[in-house]
């Protein structure tokens, strides 16, 4: 029943360094381990694939999968961490050390990539019956460095010393065919643990190589160069993750990217499928589903249909009724720069085929319209093709038997707006599904102490595969818990002043109100408005020395897009207030600012538990969830936020005693910016004037890259587009308002620990174990498929 490491350690770190165990490095040692764990798990692995392989399955298409490590998780969920402590201390190193030496698997850009990744343990977790599908980049999201306070993008080759948690299952591997290339497709399976189950799923990821491993012609004529090029192009396909969150670029190996993972896939999952039932496709959807994370796997719309009909004879009709019965489709953004739209003639030139059923969708779209009454207009707006691009959207939204949002102001704005017309049509294919995140990762692994108390407190550890029970503890904050509790955080904050004294060279005061917000660089999640509190706060100090102010420290993450300029900015903008801060005899002790470089999954974990304050302040309406809220409530940190995304279902599980919010609302925008005028606000907002004035009189140095003159220039000038279109002038009185009083509330620590307390318990909704459940049972309509246990 239970798994044994204790023998099979020492033997694998031996087989992977060549040298004794006691004599391996830290790093031989996460490799050994990683073998060791991946080989206890194998004969679950294979009878679960097996216990799936006949019944129903969701298959989960994503182009991203933010997995970060994997060592820690898998031990933790198989129970086998004190196991591995003793095991690794055997051979004379610390457990602790060796995780840390584990690179992020970083194939994802952010919130859509992380979410996928919380989903599979969710899913294996409760037994579901779900494969992921994705692509095994070589360098996943790029490494982020600091060069003078400006960003610079490096290389991350996470797998170039070989990743023990992937097995490269060349038998399993497809060949995927474009109009001037054939790829040979190879599976890399990621076994996928749930927490106390002896179910283990698969997330299977893409690799490109050659048809033939060399070209002999070319090589045997001389042309060596020629055939390693060729060898090369398709080794482009898995080459690199794009770093675009929330946008996206019009680039060919994109497209061949989106086209290839979700050919591959839908070939296994058929054949599999003829295997088990034979060969009358007609029955697949009965026991196939395909999620669609996003637009970026909609290809396997029309080539789903291709492989129905050209490969596996069924018409066009029947063929349609599979695929309108498979698809389900979630959208993750209203921002209209991240509707993926594609030239018809990378369609032409790619895959002929596929834009030939595409056009046919197309036109039997427009008789479909025509039929139900909708005016030519409305038709051509919906329609998969306009004039020479094709709309990955609107091909979701037609064949998709569900359309979701990822939190409930989100799904009501698609109905409202960015999907209207889909709701008008068929209102019975949308429905919310809120976002949430694994509470294994993101509570019991990375704030062990807090996870202790919760067992405590519990009687019991269900909590951690079914966190709503917390809600039960509410009311049970006495004064020792709640001593307990401020006595985890001063500690959990100690451990992130070492470690961000080691990683970025900084001291910082665990005395002080930890301030954080980390996410993607985007302009509409406002980390400017952030700044310019800094820097006004900064300047009330510098006038009045005598104020009293809390002691702060802010503390950021993010990654901008390399092509995205304005966020660059704002990088440059908070290292440059940084340097100013930090380095005045002023201000010091009063408040710092630390910019954590190269934000990623694994920083993640060890900020979130030091957090107080947890920093959500999109402009309302943009942000469509947000899933890092749910990690810091579960934390205990304290939302500083607009009424956007999940901040709302957020404020409503704390109630408005446990939450700051501030700012303009979504449905008042409208009104509010016919008659903005950021100039006049700027002038009678108490300090705005100043910080904006700031970031062009010389005050703060962008070095000459005219990045400062920029943003002072979106946020007053209209140009091509309005002045301050995320409204930071406008909410800026209302956030410095709501802050200043948040750090105030602080000093009474015994009011802040009941609010993080409340937090914390009424966090139960926000776990990813709910938002599976809800797709299971409403939208995949899925069972639980336990794997008998045996004796290993
Ligand atoms: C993100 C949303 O911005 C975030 O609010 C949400 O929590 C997260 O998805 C998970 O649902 N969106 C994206 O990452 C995104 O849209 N990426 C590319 C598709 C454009």
């Amino acid at each position: 029943m239970t798994l044994d490491l204790t023998r099979s350690v020492a033997p694998a770190v031996r087989a992977t360094s060549g040298r004794p165990a006691e004599l391996s490095t830290p790093y031989e040692v996460w490799q050994g381990l990683s073998s060791a764990v991946v080989e206890r798990v194998a004969d679950r692995w294979e009878r679960t694939s097996r216990a799936y392989a006949s019944g129903r399955m969701e298959h989960y298409f994503s182009a991203e999968f933010l997995m970060g490590r994997a060592l820690l998780n898998n031990l933790s969920n198989l129970g086998l961490v004190d196991q591995a402590k003793e095991a690794v201390g055997a051979i004379g190193q610390d457990l602790s050390t060796v995780l840390e030496q584990e690179p992020d698997a970083a194939l994802g850009n952010g919130g859509l990539g992380r979410l996928a990744a919380c989903f599979l343990d969710s899913c294996a977790t409760l037994d579901l019956p779900v494969a992921g599908y994705g692509i095994l980049y070589r360098y996943g999201l790029f490494k982020q460095l600091f060069d003078n306070g400006f960003q610079t993008e490096h290389p991350d080759s996470w797998m170039e010393e070989g990743y023990p948690f992937v097995i490269r299952r060349e038998e399993a591997q497809r060949r995927v065919h474009f109009a001037d290339m054939d790829v040979r497709a190879i599976p890399y399976d990621m076994p996928i643990t749930g927490y106390g189950t002896q179910n283990v799923n698969t997330l299977r990821l893409w690799k490109a190589e050659p048809i033939e491993e060399f070209d002999y012609d070319a090589f045997n004529s001389q042309r060596f160069t020629d055939a390693i090029v060729e060898r090369e192009r398709a080794m482009d396909i898995s080459r690199v993750l794009y770093p675009n969150d929330t946008t996206y670029e019009g680039k060919v190996l994109r497209v061949r990217q989106q086209y290839f993972f979700v050919s591959a896939s839908l070939q296994t999952i058929i054949d599999t499928y003829v295997a088990e039932h034979g060969e009358d496709l007609s029955g697949f959807a009965e026991f196939n589903a395909v999620q669609l994370n996003d637009t970026h796997p909609v290809l396997a719309i029309p080539e789903l249909m291709r492989l129905l009909m050209d490969v596996h004879g069924l018409g066009w009709e029947s063929a349609w009724d599979v695929v309108s019965r498979t698809f389900a489709y979630t959208n993750h953004t209203v921002l209209s720069e991240a509707l993926e739209k594609w030239d018809v003639s990378i369609f032409e030139r790619l895959f002929p085929r596929i834009l030939e059923i595409v056009r046919e969708i197309d036109r039997r779209f427009r008789l479909d319209m025509a039929e139900r009454g909708i005016d030519q207009g409305t038709t051509d707006y919906m329609a998969p093709i306009a004039g020479d691009t094709v709309r990955m959207a609107w091909i979701a939204c037609y064949a998709s038997y569900s359309i979701n949002g990822v939190a409930a102001l989100h799904t009501e704005i698609i109905k409202r707006e960015t999907l209207k017309e889909w709701h008008a049509i068929w209102p019975e294919r949308f429905n919310n599904k809120t976002n949430g995140v694994t509470p294994r990762r993101w509570l019991k692994q990375c704030n062990p102490r807090l996870a202790a108390l919760l067992d405590e407190v519990m009687g019991s550890d269900q909590w951690v595969t079914d966190l709503s029970v917390l809600a039960e503890a509410t009311d049970k904050a006495d004064d020792a818990v709640l001593e307990k509790l401020a006595a985890i955080k001063r500690e959990n904050k100690r451990d992130f002043a070492a470690w961000i004294a080691e990683r970025e060279g900084i001291e910082i005061d665990p005395d002080a109100i930890f301030d954080v917000q980390i996410k993607r660089l985007h302009e509409y999640k406002r980390q400017l408005l952030n700044a310019l509190y800094i820097l006004d706060l900064y300047f009330r100090i510098k006038e009045d020395p005598t104020l009293e102010v809390p002691k702060r420290v802010f503390v950021f993450g993010a990654k901008a897009a390399p092509g995205y300029y304005r966020a660059k900015g704002v990088i440059k903008l908070i290292n440059t207030i940084a340097a100013l801060v930090n380095d005045d005899a002023d201000v010091a002790g009063r408040i710092k600012v630390v910019f954590v470089h190269n934000y990623n999954v694994s920083p993640a974990e060890h900020i979130i538990p030091a957090a107080d304050v947890s920093e959500q302040i999109s402009t309302a309406g943009k942000e469509a969830s947000g899933t890092s809220n749910m990690k810091f409530m579960m934390n205990g940190a304290l939302t500083l936020g607009t009424l956007d995304g999940a901040n709302v279902e957020i404020l409503d599980a704390v109630g408005e005693d446990n939450a700051y919010i501030f700012g303009a609302k979504e449905e008042e925008l409208p009104q509010l910016r016919a008659s903005y005028d950021p100039a006049q606000v700027a002038a009678s907002t108490p300090g705005l004037q100043r910080v904006l004035d700031a970031l062009t009189d010389g005050t703060l140095d962008d070095n000459g890259s005219g990045w400062f003159a920029d943003l002072r220039r979106s946020l007053l000038e209209a140009s091509h587009e309005p002045a301050d279109v995320y409204y930071v002038l406008g909410d800026f009185a209302a956030y410095r308002e709501t802050k200043d009083a948040m750090a105030a509330d602080y000093a009474d620590q015994k009011a802040w620990q009941k609010k993080a307390w409340i937090n914390i318990t009424q966090s139960g909704r926000f776990s990813s174990d709910r938002t599976i459940r809800d797709y299971a049972d409403e939208v995949w309509k899925l069972t639980a498929t336990p794997i008998p246990a045996t004796a290993a």
